[in-house]
């Protein structure tokens, strides 16, 4: 374990890290706020499912993660895959359904990107854990020192793949961080209607063995602790974490959900301790100047509108792109 790791683990982060930590909530934060812009000019080709109020989660983790480890995610998965360093412009256009991240063939649920370790996004709800355990385990055949993050919702907890897939990771002591993102509801169910425990993801590790972890999400050190902690362990050789993170989506499940089956009053409560905000306000009593702040809030909408102006002037795909990608050597010719 590093230095820095243990001063994390007592919460204390250097302000480096929480300024930097800032600065990728706010850019997830401005990256949606154009893709609904975008959705209402009717420049969004297919749904995208937003995760503000989420970004602590997916910030902290990126900043934990380590050039060479993996990450796999759900159909909810932009800040996760800006996360990983992959820049805006091809992710707008991927969205836009041009030639972008994607060739324009995956859009908003289908984010990957192999080069910055991110191995998709899956819009089948708990898929991907299975085949995160999978990449966690060949790192271990390998003897590379790589940990795999998989980001999942709260109600992949209550598909057989999340059980499939931890138990066998603990079998195996697979380096793999399972981060259950617990934003209350899943689609619009509320997730206590269906769910036997308080909480899904921490309370069923001990089925396996395991210590389950919970964290508040929307609390961006106690976040920047956790993430990394649990990577160090897992790259320890200590086996998998299952780490449940409790937060809010600020919106409906995708744009096409207003959300009305919210108990009056919880999405102001939520809005009101806005992670972003509250996070600010704490930076600058704790002394870091409001300008290197400020110069973040505008770094990240310049970002953005980059983007959006370089994802508007790429192509939309040809039609032979239909003939692309349908096999590991790029043909479609059909074979026996
Ligand atoms: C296997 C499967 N069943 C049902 C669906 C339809 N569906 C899409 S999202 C969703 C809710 C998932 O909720 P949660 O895991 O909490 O993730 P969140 O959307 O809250 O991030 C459902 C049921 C699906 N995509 N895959
Ligand atoms: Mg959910």
């Amino acid at each position: 374990m590093t230095q820095t790791d243990v001063e994390l683990r007592r919460g204390s982060a250097p302000d480096g890290i929480r300024v930097r930590l800032y600065g990728e909530m706010v850019r997830m934060r401005v990256f949606e706020q154009r893709v609904q812009t975008l959705f209402l000019q009717n420049e969004l080709n297919g749904p995208a499912h937003l995760s503000t109020g989420q970004e602590a989660i997916a910030a902290a983790f990126g900043l934990a993660l380590a050039p060479g480890d993996l990450s796999l995610s759900t159909y909810r998965s932009h800040a996760q895959i800006l996360a990983r360093g992959v820049p805006m412009g091809p992710v707008f256009a991927e969205l836009m359904g041009r030639d972008g991240l994607l060739g324009g063939k995956g859009g908003s649920m289908h984010l990957t990107s192999t080069e910055h370790g991110h191995l998709g996004a899956y819009a089948i709800v708990g898929a991907h854990l299975p085949i995160a355990v999978g990449t966690a385990w060949a790192s271990q055949v390998r003897g590379v020192p790589a940990v795999t993050t998989c980001f999942f919702g709260d109600g992949a907890t209550n598909i057989g793949a999340f059980h499939e897939a931890v138990n066998l990771a603990a079998v195996w002591r697979a380096p793999v961080v399972f981060v259950c993102e617990n934003n209350l509801y899943m689609e619009y169910t509320r997730t206590e209607a269906v769910t036997a425990v308080t909480h899904p993801a921490a309370d069923r590790a001990a089925a396996y063995g395991l210590e389950g972890r919970l964290v508040d999400g929307n609390d961006p050190d106690a976040m920047l602790s956790a993430a990394f902690g649990a990577v160090a362990d897992a790259r320890r050789g200590d086996g998998p974490v299952v780490l449940e993170a409790m937060t809010y989506r600020h919106s409906g499940h995708a744009q096409a959900d207003p959300a009305k089956y919210r108990p009056e009053g919880e999405l102001e409560s939520y809005l009101a301790a806005d992670p972003i905000a509250v996070y600010r306000a704490r930076l600058l009593e704790d002394g870091v100047a409001s300008d290197l702040l400020d110069d973040l809030d505008a770094a990240a909408a310049a970002e953005a509108d980059a983007g959006v102006r370089w994802a508007a002037d790429r192509p939309l795909p040809a039609g032979s792109a239909l003939e692309t990608n349908v096999w590991a050597d790029g043909g479609s010719a059909w074979r026996s």
